[in-house]
């Protein structure tokens, strides 16, 4: 099996760098032969071996999009896609369906063996062999490795994932229920993998982000949090003065859009407005600045007065009385087209999830938690934790299609990051820090909005504060 160290040391043999996506694409593949052909493919005077170097791994553009007309078309998540009631019942096809789908985006770059076959038969002992499974447990061993019990339709099996091996930082990142592929060696007994390598659904090396040949531009917020008595009244209103000159046709609001009630214990202490359809009054007159000709997009958060599974219901329609009628009201999450560019809202509940188990993560950096979405090609991977799920036959928390924006908000921390081509932006929050962020020593970065231009998908920081 062709190793890190091993493949990294034949390219500095020929005095060359390479980046990390071609070797693991190069570990994927495990073919001697073909780590030869690209040294002898790269170009004279090349120092750092990138993906573009990589015949296979030339970028494919989706480049023939349908462009829908209006220029704003919510793909998923419309008003009134998800069923209002979940039904325990449903929880079974769910899981089914996310291990289904995930397992076939693996399936391209891993060629599993049924897990009850490992255990059943002699034939794969002290074999290589891959399987493919979701992570019902994950464990630090005595010494330091990490243990995993991956269950696929027909079994489930221990997997060990040694400190000592490459690519160990990718299972220090194991969380509970991600659906990963693992290649290794079986034991003699038949009932452990050693792992050698761990396979992530994730974003295609190839992938290449659609790029609107129209123009446009769309302004990213979240957590304005309406009603809340830290609410950033003087950063708005130069927001909304800006708005005007920004050119942008697209306002993208991703959750929190009010304090709510009773959110977490003495909430209302710190509410300047405490009754909930006052406070959806009070956004539908900040909102009530923004250009007339500017699409509005609401998506709910775990403050709003929806339910807080998800896929979250939009909005209902008691309290949108009063919005200006450039605003449309979607579920969380939301695929959007804007221009043929898509966009996946999420307000990104999951992250506190995610920042809780991965080491050395932070509410300073977001954006890292969004690539850790992108390579599991799921929205919120951790099930059972703080993000609630309502449980359909099919799993719209899964990220697919791969969008050229994600777009998170909750942590009121900013940050942005590309990852493949996929462009994520968390743009902060409309709220000082309160009482309770302070306890949990959580630093947000208020009155800032971002803006992507979708013709080159570039996006600028614009701070308010
Ligand atoms: O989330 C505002 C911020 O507070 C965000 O950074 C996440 C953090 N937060 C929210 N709930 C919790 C809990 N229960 N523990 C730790 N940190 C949390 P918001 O959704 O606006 O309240
Ligand atoms: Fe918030
Ligand atoms: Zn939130």
């Amino acid at each position: 099996m062709l190793g890190e160290g091993e493949i990294v040391g034949r390219f500095l043999e020929a005095k060359l760098q390479v980046h990390p996506d071609v070797v693991s694409y190069l570990r994927e593949r495990n073919d001697p032969a073909l780590l030869e052909k690209v040294i002898s493919l790269v170009p004279r005077g090349t120092l750092v071996v990138n993906p573009a170097h990589v015949p296979d791994l030339s970028p494919v553009k989706d480049g023939e999009r349908f462009l829908p007309e209006p220029e704003l078309e919510v793909i998923a998540g419309k008003s009134g896609d998800s069923p209002e009631k979940n039904r325990f019942e449903d929880f079974f096809p769910y899981f089914r369906d996310r291990y289904t789908r995930l397992s076939e985006i693996l399936r391209s770059r891993v060629n599993p063996v049924p897990i009850e076959a490992l255990t059943r038969s002699t034939r794969y002992r002290q074999e290589e062999c891959m399987v493919i499974g979701m992570v019902l447990d994950v464990r630090t061993t005595a010494n330091g490795h990490r243990l995993v019990d991956l269950e696929d339709p027909t079994g489930q099996i221990p997997v060990l994932f040694n400190k000592g091996r490459d690519g160990f930082a990718d299972a220090e990142r194991l969380l509970p229920d991600e659906v990963i592929g693992a290649r290794g060696r079986l034991s003699q007994d038949g009932r452990l993998l050693f792992a050698e390598q761990l396979v992530r659904p994730d974003v295609p090396l190839t992938h290449a982000p659609f790029t609107s040949s129209r123009g446009g531009k769309a302004v990213l917020i979240s957590d304005i949090h309406a009603g809340s008595s830290t609410f950033l009244e003087g950063a708005w209103e130069r927001f909304v003065e800006w708005l005007p000159s920004s050119g942008a046709a697209y306002l993208l609001i991703c959750g929190d859009l009010v304090d709510g009630i009773g959110v977490y214990p003495n909430q209302e202490e710190e509410l300047a407005i405490r009754d909930i359809y006052e406070q959806y009054l009070k956004l539908a007159e900040l909102l009530a600045g923004v250009p007339g000709e500017m699409a509005v997009v609401i998506s709910p958060g775990n403050h709003d007065v929806v339910r807080p599974s998800e896929p979250q219901v939009a909005i209902p329609v008691e309290f949108r009385k009063g919005f200006p009628p450039n605003c449309r009201f979607v579920e969380n999450p939301a695929l959007l087209s804007l221009e043929g560019v898509r966009v996946l809202m999420y307000h990104g509940r999951s992250i506190d999830d995610m920042i809780g188990l991965i080491p050395r993560a932070s509410y300073s950096r977001p954006e890292e938690m969004m690539v850790e979405m992108l390579e599991r090609r799921h929205l919120a991977p951790v099930y059972g934790r703080r993000t609630p799920v309502s449980p359909e036959p099919k799993d719209r928390l899964l990220i697919d299609p791969v969008p050229e924006i994600l777009h998170t908000g909750h942590v009121h921390t900013s940050g942005i990051t590309r990852y493949r081509g996929v462009l994520g932006v968390n743009a902060g929050c409309w709220q000082g820090q309160t009482k309770f962020q302070k306890q949990m020593n959580i630093t947000p970065t208020p009155g800032r909005a971002v803006m992507v231009d979708l013709r080159t998908l570039e996006p600028k920081v614009m701070d308010f504060a």
